[in-house]
């Protein structure tokens, strides 16, 4: 019998009774760019629609999102959180082990990051990064323009966090670029992703590298990962793996969150206003804001371990379903005014770190890392003003800005 080949890396499902087929690609890149409208017709289409040039349900609105990309034991994160079943593909690289598994070993591997990165290690670190937002931002704060993805929301995280993990000779180039390999390997086997995996000789083994015990601090995060090994609660191999998920998920989800902010209160000066009144109490409530409202992680999907049913839509064993965050944290019928940009909102439950057993486990360190920015801009800035255009960077998982000129004119 000939080998029928994967043309969707996955199991290619039929539609299901009562799910309307849906000719979109929500990775063009026009879509990419401006989602918005994507995410508002998505959530019309019911609970799931079907999309025939990927052979997989899609959804959007908040309670089935949820529902899907929090239930760990019928929606599997183990065959690939991307469009590749991990169980009949082989993956771009070794899966991540706390990312891309299931329960049970996904309890002891979690247990051990969490613990690495939790509020005592990051309250450990606010001093730094306050310092380092204040010293940035005053060299920014110049009023003439600047590239504020360059020169600040990748500047930012770039510094901080490889310092905070542990890491001796940062190379924030080679960071942002495993990043991107990361999260358009997420995406279907389109431009975007060959383009990104093609650096992968020129970064992979210099990340690998950086993972392990020796080539770390003894005082950073990635130390305490590797002392759990040395305890024997993981082993070295694992320690070197988590510390790999630290720099797969902890750079362009950052700086995608403080550029997003930017854009957002560029494009919103009564709210950046409103943030100037109590900087201390609102840079956290603003940048929360901007993860609801723009998602810097777009879209992961789930995998179905079992046939079953959501919102009354049978489901098979297999089946891909690509969980929309951003359309999920735009849904009406659970957001007042979602298109609003209000950091006065009550944001929480939005989806933007995910839910449940694998939500976001560096959610601690990143707001910390975005709050820390937007205290120091709302001290030190009087007016965010947009020199031109903000051109998006189109990502098979992220939605972040490629280029976005401004001027922070001082106060
Ligand atoms: C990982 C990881 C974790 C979260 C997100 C992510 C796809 C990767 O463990 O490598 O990006």
């Amino acid at each position: 019998m000939p080998i029928q080949p994967l043309i969707h890396g996955h199991k290619p499902i039929l539609p299901p009774t009562g799910v309307p087929v849906w000719d979109v690609d929500p990775y063009d890149e026009a879509v990419l760019k401006n989602p918005v409208p994507f995410f508002n017709a998505l959530r019309e289409k019911g609970p799931f629609a079907y999309l025939p040039r990927y052979a997989m349900l899609i959804c959007g609105g908040y309670d089935v999102t949820r529902e899907v990309f929090s239930d760990h034991d019928r929606f599997a994160s183990s065959r690939g959180v991307g469009l590749s079943d991990f169980a009949l593909e082989e993956p771009w690289r070794p899966p991540s082990i706390v990312l891309e598994v299931d329960p049970p070993y996904h309890t002891k591997t979690r247990r051990v990051i969490m613990r690495a990165l939790s509020p005592k290690v990051v309250a450990s670190l606010r001093t730094a990064f306050r310092d380092d937002a204040e010293h940035l931002i005053d060299t920014l704060a110049h009023g003439r323009e600047i590239e504020a993805v360059a020169d600040l929301a990748e500047a930012f995280p770039t510094k901080v966090f490889p310092q905070a993990v542990g890491i001796r000779t940062p190379d924030p180039r080679k960071l942002i670029d495993y990043a991107s390999m990361v999260f358009n390997a997420i995406g279907p086997d389109n431009a975007l992703r060959r383009r990104a995996l093609a650096m992968a000789p020129d970064i992979v083994p210099w990340i690998n590298a950086q993972c392990t015990r020796d080539s770390l601090t003894g005082d950073g995060i990635g130390a305490t990962i590797h002392a759990a090994a040395e305890c024997g609660e993981i082993s070295a191999d694992e320690a070197g793996m988590l510390v790999r998920s630290l720099l797969s998920a902890g750079v362009d989800t950052t700086v995608s969150g403080i550029g997003n902010a930017l854009v957002c209160l560029a494009q919103n000066p009564d709210q950046f206003d409103l943030l100037k009144q109590d900087p201390d109490a609102l840079a956290l409530p603003a940048f929360e804001e901007t993860l609801r409202y723009t998602s810097p992680v777009q879209a992961f999907c789930r995998t179905a371990g079992v046939a079953t049913q959501v919102s009354g839509i049978a489901i098979e064993e297999g089946t891909k379903i690509l969980c929309v965050l951003g359309a999920a944290n735009r849904d009406p019928t659970r957001w007042e005014d979602p298109d609003r940009f209000d950091i006065s909102r009550k944001t929480a439950g939005h989806l933007a770190l995910g839910a449940g057993i694998h939500a976001c486990v560096g959610q601690n360190i990143g707001r910390a890392e975005g709050q820390a920015i937007l205290r120091a801009l709302a001290q030190r800035v009087e007016r965010i003003e947009l020199t031109g255009p903000p051109e998006w960077r189109p990502n098979n998982a992220i939605h972040a800005l490629a280029r976005l000129p401004l001027r922070l004119v001082p106060r």
